[in-house]
């Protein structure tokens, strides 16, 4: 059998292998069979020397051609291979647009949120201002600007998380006011929500970090008639404009004179029901006009400057708001209760 005979079946040979491997591995142990260091084609450029010299340059042409062609069929095949794989890869992992969409389960504002916002609205619609303040306070703006005496029984232990001799958790965001306030820009007109801290007991009005919403306005010629105005106003867009207060004498030692507010029941319209416990009449929060002894702490002369302020509990405005009887379900995160709200 002469060369160009030898060279022919060895492609016949080699394109048969190429057709029959199913894998690019076997595809590349076909290679190496044919074209590698060790191969069969090699073998042939390594026997050139029994090939007479006259006749070696054709010879070679002739292998390096049946080389190419070799390599070509690899080639071709190769590509094939990968799209044989390609295509049953799509197969397999065809996606079917028609099926459902998976729902998205978006959340939503938490109870005391939506309350927080109403307020926060409320309010920014007077033209207030909403301030933050640290959780983590000095005592002298958490107690002594604001006149609560050292012997006064908020300052117990009993009442206030102490961090050292200087530094407790915050008791009221009223120390996010007295900050304001010494910053000496009036007049001013501001709400600051936020957590607070109280060493209480859990149970159902109780939470050792609850949330309040104070307000402060400082201005020239604040009277309780500004107060009481402000606070009716609040009350009727909270609670719907059939709304009437009720400003009962109460004690702070930062406000003087000071008041509690009670609201006619929103479910009974006041004749008194379960919800009032039958009086007609619902608490919502406490509120003064600003004590001259704050004012001075905090910078401003009370001979020129009056003020009021208040106090409201967000738990409480959305425990009422949304009629829960138990604080601690604000709390619990449990995905039943809150998908009410
Ligand atoms: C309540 C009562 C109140 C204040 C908070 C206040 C703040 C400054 C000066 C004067 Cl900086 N007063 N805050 C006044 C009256 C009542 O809160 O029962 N809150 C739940």
């Amino acid at each position: 059998m002469d060369m160009k005979q030898k060279l022919e079946a060895l492609h016949e040979e080699a394109r048969k292998k190429i057709m029959e491997s199913g894998n690019l591995d076997k595809l590349n142990e076909v290679r190496v069979a044919y074209l590698g260091k060790k191969g069969e084609l090699t073998a042939i450029l390594k026997s050139m020397k029994d090939v007479a010299p006259e006749d070696r340059p054709k010879v070679g042409q002739l292998v390096n051609e049946t080389r190419s062609r070799i390599e070509g069929l690899l080639e071709n095949h190769k590509k094939a291979l990968a799209d044989a794989k390609r295509e049953a890869q799509l197969k397999a992992e065809v996606i079917d647009v028609t099926l459902p969409a998976k729902k998205a389960r978006i959340g939503h504002r938490h109870p005391n949120t939506i309350a927080l916002e109403e307020v926060e609205r409320i309010f920014v619609g007077m033209g207030y201002e909403v301030v933050e303040g640290p959780e983590v306070e000095y005592q002298d703006y958490n107690f002594t600007k604001l006149n609560i005496p050292e012997d006064h029984p908020a300052r117990d232990e009993q009442d206030t998380f102490f961090i050292n001799k200087e530094i407790c958790l915050r008791s009221q965001t009223s120390p996010v006011q007295a900050r304001t306030m010494e910053q000496g820009k009036l007049p001013i007109r501001m709400i600051a929500p936020g957590r607070v801290f109280r060493s209480d007991e859990v149970d159902a009005t109780h939470s050792p970090s609850f949330h309040q919403i104070e307000g402060l306005v400082i201005d020239k010629n604040i009277t309780f008639a500004d107060l009481k105005g402000t606070l009716e106003e609040f009350a009727k867009e909270l609670f719907g404009p059939e709304t009437k207060t009720k400003f009962r004498p109460h004690h702070f030692p930062f406000t003087e004179p000071s008041a509690e507010v009670d609201v006619s029941c929103f479910k009974c319209g006041g004749k008194g029901c379960r919800f009032c416990k039958g009086s007609g009449w619902i608490e919502i929060l406490g509120c003064g006009m600003v004590h001259p002894n704050v004012l001075r702490m905090c910078g401003i002369d009370p001979e020129e400057y009056t003020g009021f302020a208040f106090g409201v509990g967000l738990e409480r405005i959305a425990l009422l708001k949304y009629e829960i009887d138990d604080m601690r379900l604000l709390y619990e995160n449990d995905i039943r209760f809150l998908n009410q709200f």
